[in-house]
C-alpha cells in the first residue's frame, strides 16, 4: 500500500511537491490536495488519480485515504495545519519556515514534545543537495582541520511582489542559518546585518541586497551575501575556510562550453531547478522513513533554532547591532 499524502498549499512548492510525489518517488501518492483558493485544488486534483480537492485541511487530514501530510502553504498558516495534523498523529513533511517567528515554533515544539515522538521533518532540502553533503562529510571528516568561516552567496533572479526587506533574512537566509547550523554543528549566537545602497533593479523601497554576519557558539563566522533580485540567475555558493584549507560549493560548473571566443555554461534560473536533486531526494527519505514508523532529518528544533535566529537577524536589520539570539533549553526529545 503506498503512503497516502495529503499536500496541504498547492503553490509553487505544493504544485511541485505533487508532481514529485506523483511522477518521481515511489512508495506514495498523492491521496488529497489542500488549498483556500478551492478551484486551484480542485484543478491540481485532476490531474492525479484518485486525488480529492479540499479547502480545509484538517478535513483532509480526516480521510481514511491520508497518511501522512505534507505542508506547503504560505509560513503564516503552518502552526495550525502542524497542530491539526498532531492532533491526528500524522507524520509531517512541514516546508521551511517551520512558523514565521520563534514564538509560535517554540509553541510547535512544545505540541510535538506532548505527543512524546518526533513527528516532523522540516524542509531545510539543503541538506539533501549532494554538494552540501559532501560539503559536511569532508568538514565531518577532520581532512582540513577547524572550520573557521563560511562564506555564503545567495542570490535569486528576482523577488514576488509580495516580499519584504525582513523576507530576505526570515524566508531567504533562513537557509543559510541552517546550513551553517548544520554544517558546524553550532548554534548560533548573534546577528549583525549591513546593507549596502540598494540595488536600482530591487523594487522601490527593498532593502536588496543584505550583508549577514552569523557568529557561532564554536567560535566560526558565517557571512551572507542576500541579493534576491540580482537579475541573472539563482546561485547558492558555500565555502568553508578551516585552519588546513578550503572548500567550496555552487559553482555550477557541470558544463563548460568553448565556442567563439568565449568559455562559459549556464546559470540556473529558480531552485526548483537548482535544488531538483535535494528536493526529490528530501522528499524521498521522508516517504522511506515514514513507512518505516521513522522521523529523519531536520526537526522541529531546527526549525525553532532557524525561526529565533531568523527574528534576532530581523532586528539586527532593521535597528542596526550585533543583536543576540536567546534560544531556549533544547528538550532531551531533539538531543
Ligand atoms: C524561497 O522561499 C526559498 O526557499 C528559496 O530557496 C530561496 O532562494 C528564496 O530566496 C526564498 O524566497
Amino acid at each position: 500500500e503506498p503512503l497516502g499524502i495529503a499536500v496541504i498549499g498547492t503553490g509553487r512548492m505544493g504544485a511541485d511537491h505533487v508532481r514529485r510525489i506523483d511522477r518521481v518517488i515511489s512508495g506514495a501518492r498523492v491521496a488529497a490536495v489542500v488549498d483556500i483558493d478551492g478551484e486551484r485544488a480542485k484543478a491540481v486534483a485532476a490531474g492525479v488519480d484518485g486525488c480529492t480537492a479540499h479547502t480545509d485541511a484538517a478535513e483532509a487530514m480526516a480521510s481514511d485515504a491520508v497518511d501522512a501530510v505534507l505542508i506547503a502553504s504560505s509560513g503564516p498558516a503552518h502552526e495550525e495545519a502542524l497542530l491539526a495534523a498532531f492532533a491526528r498523529d500524522l507524520p509531517v513533511l512541514c516546508e521551511k519556515p517551520l512558523t514565521p517567528d520563534a514564538a509560535s515554533a517554540l509553541r510547535v515544539v512544545e505540541a510535538e514534545q506532548a505527543l512524546g515522538h518526533r513527528r516532523v521533518q522540516v524542509g531545510f532540502m539543503r541538506r539533501y543537495d549532494t554538494e552540501y553533503v559532501r560539503l559536511k562529510a569532508l568538514l565531518g571528516s577532520g581532512q582540513l582541520g577547524r572550520p573557521l568561516m563560511l562564506h555564503n552567496r545567495h542570490r535569486n533572479v528576482a523577488s514576488p511582489p509580495f516580499f519584504t526587506s525582513s523576507m530576505l533574512i526570515s524566508d531567504s537566509v533562513a537557509h543559510e542559518v541552517d546550513a551553517t547550523r548544520w554544517l558546524l554543528g553550532h548554534e548560533i549566537t548573534a546577528v549583525t546585518v549591513l546593507r549596502p545602497a540598494p540595488s536600482a533593479g530591487a523594487p522601490d523601497g527593498l532593502r536588496d541586497p543584505q550583508f549577514v554576519v552569523l557568529e557561532t557558539d564554536g567560535g566560526a563566522l558565517s557571512d551572507v551575501e542576500i541579493f534576491v533580485n540580482c537579475g541573472f540567475g539563482y546561485q547558492v555558493q558555500a565555502e568553508a575556510v578551516c585552519e588546513r584549507g578550503t572548500a567550496r560549493i555552487g559553482d555550477g560548473h557541470q558544463l563548460v562550453t568553448n565556442m567563439a571566443g568565449r568559455w562559459g555554461g549556464t546559470i540556473a534560473q529558480d531552485w526548483t531547478e537548482r535544488f531538483a536533486q535535494a528536493y526529490d531526494d528530501e522528499v524521498r527519505a521522508w516517504v522511506d522513513a515514514t513507512r518505516r514508523g521513522e522521523v529523519t532529518g531536520p526537526s522541529t528544533w531546527d526549525g525553532y533554532a532557524a525561526a529565533a535566529v531568523c527574528e534576532a537577524g530581523v532586528r539586527a536589520m532593521e535597528e542596526g547591532g550585533r543583536v543576540r539570539v536567546d534560544l531556549a533549553q533544547r528538550p532531551p526529545l531533539y538531543a
